[in-house]
């Protein structure tokens, strides 16, 4: 009886030191991305009440894969898309984002007047000072997520 326990510890402990070296195979969703680090989420509200927000973040990343951000969700929103701007017919134009890719080192900026998230149909619920959940989900299904400022139209952004 003794050794069966002594056995189990010991396959127990075997088993922990597979998933430190990260052997263990990963789940399907995880909340949080090896090498991935948000800073300065902030979701700028539209200036008139209903109209879409738009959701501005800092990526650092120093994981060793390369990653590609594929989707974004917004806690609260009817629906969020990645949008950029670009120049077409000599304007400035939003359109949908392509996915977007994470070497290691890579630093990338959702800024305003370029990469953003667009969360459509913002909640009533949403005022200033509040915060969203903001989730990016990369190729493959791994998901990271992190809580957004909310900002007023006329806030600094
Ligand atoms: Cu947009």
């Amino acid at each position: 009886m003794k050794n069966t326990f002594f056995a189990a510890a010991t396959l127990a402990l075997s088993s922990l030191a597979l998933a430190s070296c990260g052997e263990e195979p990963v789940p399907e969703t995880t909340d949080g991305i090896d090498g991935v680090e948000i800073t300065n989420a902030r979701i700028v509200l539209g200036p008139v009440a209903g109209n879409p927000a738009a959701v501005y973040f800092d990526v650092a990343y120093g994981g060793d894969r390369a990653l590609t951000i594929r989707a974004a969700d917004v806690e609260g929103a009817g629906s969020a898309a990645m949008h950029q701007y670009s120049e077409w017919d000599g304007q400035m134009q939003m359109m949908e984002a392509l996915p977007v890719a994470l070497a290691s080192g890579d630093d990338v900026s959702f800024e305003p007047g370029g990469l953003h998230i667009m969360a459509m149909d913002p909640p009533a619920e949403w005022q200033p000072g509040g915060t969203a959940e903001v989730t990016l989900t990369v190729a493959g299904g791994d998901k990271v997520s992190f809580p957004a400022e909310i900002r007023a139209a006329g806030e600094e952004r």
